[in-house]
């Protein structure tokens, strides 16, 4: 995105007003442009547009001048154990980068704006409209069941790859910094987020898939779902916005806009107004017609009944500060939150509407993606998670009924090799024997290069996948292509998927792995896939499958 697309989200102070006490540091007009991007891009995901933390620690002004601007270029550069990248060592930012951003979290944050209806109507585009839509999958779109889409982050696109043949079926435009896709309970569209806010849905029933219709609703986003349930099957899609924080509803054929609700609120427990309430992961019960709605900062779940939609009814579960991802047990009945910056998991009961517990994930900074679901032999259902910040992994009893002693609570806690956290993401499949971790945010580049496999019912990492350096190359050799990033198994499970997170500079594959023999089976290597991260398969995401 270009940099003055980006400053359409802030109002850039002005060179005279900076200060609030550091009246001795000045930025020019294009310093402003340029960190105001480089803090969008690479900091207000972890401390918030209006820099009051969350995931990562407060960076508002009082605090970061006590610091100092040469402490604050050191934690930019290096990263810190606890899970903060560091942007200098790895080759993201450049040294002056480095130096101009500590300057910046020194003055005051810019304001963000709002948005209307009326805004987001306006960059609403129908670009293929329902009649003109194929009406059953078209000829060579036999296997879109199986499709994977994958973002490719850096460069704002999603490859639809096919499961089958592992070839690159299509390559569509999408968000800046693409950040998630979702399916329909049906499976047929493939709605995705960007980190810009903007929504498109793709039509995989398309023998070269392509956008049917996008739109923008927020300034900065990270979450989409849809109504799976039965009487709303691909009915609506709902967006959840991090700026202005809110919950957009739209129809799920066109992504024409039907409600805005604000989730600017209370926090729970202290009951503190804040405007920066954002809308994190969300997930759809596939037994009601509701979603499940992390509030971040406010730490209130809101299951959002959609029945109605045009006057939802709104149960605000209090449970933890600071939701960001989780999913659902096996049953689907639970919905496994981690509120990362309390190193807590919240239980929802979501046939109840209520908290059942909020957990001590007896790890740091949990982040769990979904999750991983185990029926597991001696305990019963489990539900694992990770650690960015720890190198636990924790297996939670998730069956009150059958295994009463065991549900709720860390039933086992195990630990990645070596040194530090750096996992983001745990993911397994009823078809095979392993839960696959990564660790792309681990600082030790040994470590952040390698698959962890845990083994179902040891519930231990029984062997570590070295990634061949030949994967991991990079035209520039200071910018370094991190290791293997999330998972994702195909249709019948028989195989594993995880990207290798390289930079602009080079394509960088995605590898395919026997989920149960762990032979590497696939190298796709195509030149399109520049930054593969995140990877959903039609079927497991219908399924809600993990
Ligand atoms: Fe994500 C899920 C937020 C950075 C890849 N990420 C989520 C969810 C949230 C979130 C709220 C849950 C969505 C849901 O289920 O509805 N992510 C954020 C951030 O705020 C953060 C930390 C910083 C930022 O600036 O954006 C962030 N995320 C990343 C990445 O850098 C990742 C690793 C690479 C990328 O492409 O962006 C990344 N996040 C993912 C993926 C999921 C995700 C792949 C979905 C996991 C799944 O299996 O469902």
């Amino acid at each position: 995105m270009k940099l003055s697309k980006l400053l359409s989200l802030v109002t850039v102070a002005s060179v005279a007003t900076v200060g609030l006490g550091a009246a001795d540091i000045k930025l020019s007009e294009d310093e402003m442009k340029k960190a105001t991007q480089v803090y969008f891009d690479r900091c207000a995901g972890c401390h918030g547009m209006l820099r009051k933390g969350a995931l990562g620690p407060s960076l508002e002004p009082e605090k970061s001048i006590a610091m100092g601007t040469e402490a604050l270029k050191v934690i930019i550069n290096d990263g810190t154990p606890g899970g903060m990248p560091g942007w200098g060592k790895s080759g993201e930012l450049t040294p002056e980068e480095t130096a101009l951003m500590a300057k910046y979290i020194q003055i005051e944050a810019p304001q963000p704006p709002e948005k209307s209806m009326a805004d987001m109507k306006a960059s609403h585009k129908l670009l293929i409209p329902v009649k003109d839509r194929p009406t059953a999958p078209e000829a060579g779109a036999e296997n879109w069941k199986d499709y994977f889409a994958v973002i490719l982050r850096d460069v704002g696109q999603i490859a639809i790859v096919d499961g089958k043949t592992k070839k690159v079926v299509s390559v569509v435009p999408s968000g800046y910094a693409t950040h998630i896709t979702r399916t329909g309970a049906s499976g047929r569209y493939m709605y995705v987020i960007g980190r810009d806010g903007k929504a498109s849905m793709i039509d995989l029933w398309m023998k070269e898939p392509k956008n049917v219709a996008e739109f923008r609703p927020c300034n900065d986003a990270r979450s989409i779902d849809t109504s799976k349930h039965k009487d709303y099957m691909d009915k609506y899609a709902v967006i959840g916005c991090y700026w202005p924080p809110s919950i957009v509803t739209v129809d799920a054929d066109t992504l024409e806009p039907m409600k805005i609700v604000s989730t600017a609120s209370y926090t729970y427990d202290e009951n503190v107004y804040t405007r920066e309430a954002r809308v994190a992961a969300i997930i759809a019960s596939h037994e009601k017609p509701e979603w499940v709605i992390n509030v971040k900062e406010t730490g209130q779940v809101w299951l959002y009944d959609y029945s109605n939609v045009m006057n939802p009814k709104i149960t605000m579960v209090e449970a933890e500060r600071f939701l960001h991802d989780g999913g659902w047990d096996l049953s689907k009945r639970y919905f496994m939150s981690a509120a990362n910056a309390r190193d807590v998991i919240s239980v929802i009961d979501t046939q109840e509407g209520k908290l059942v517990k909020n957990i001590p994930s007896q790890g740091t900074k949990p982040h769990p993606g979904r999750g991983a679901n185990v029926d597991h032999k001696k305990l019963g259902p489990v539900w694992i998670t990770g650690h960015i910040g720890s190198n636990d992994i924790v297996a939670i009893g998730t069956d009150p009924v059958n295994h009463p002693k065991n549900a709720w609570k860390v039933v086992k806690k195990f630990q990645l090799p070596g040194e530090g956290g750096g996992n983001l993401f745990v993911k397994t499949h009823p078809n095979s024997k392993y839960i696959f971790a990564d660790r792309p945010v681990n600082p030790d580049r040994k470590l952040q290069t390698q698959i962890y496999v845990i083994d179902k019912e040891k519930l231990e990492v029984v062997k570590t996948i070295p990634i061949p350096e030949k994967y991991l190359k990079s035209a520039d050799p200071k910018v370094k292509a991190r290791g293997p990033v999330h998972f994702e198994f195909n249709a019948d499970g028989s195989e594993v998927w995880t990207s290798i997170w390289g930079n602009k500079l080079t394509a960088s594959p995605i590898l395919v792995f026997d989920s149960n023999t762990l032979e590497l089976k696939s190298v796709i290597d195509d030149k399109r896939l520049i930054t593969p991260t995140g990877k959903f398969n039609v079927t497991n995401t219908m399924t809600d499958t993990y």
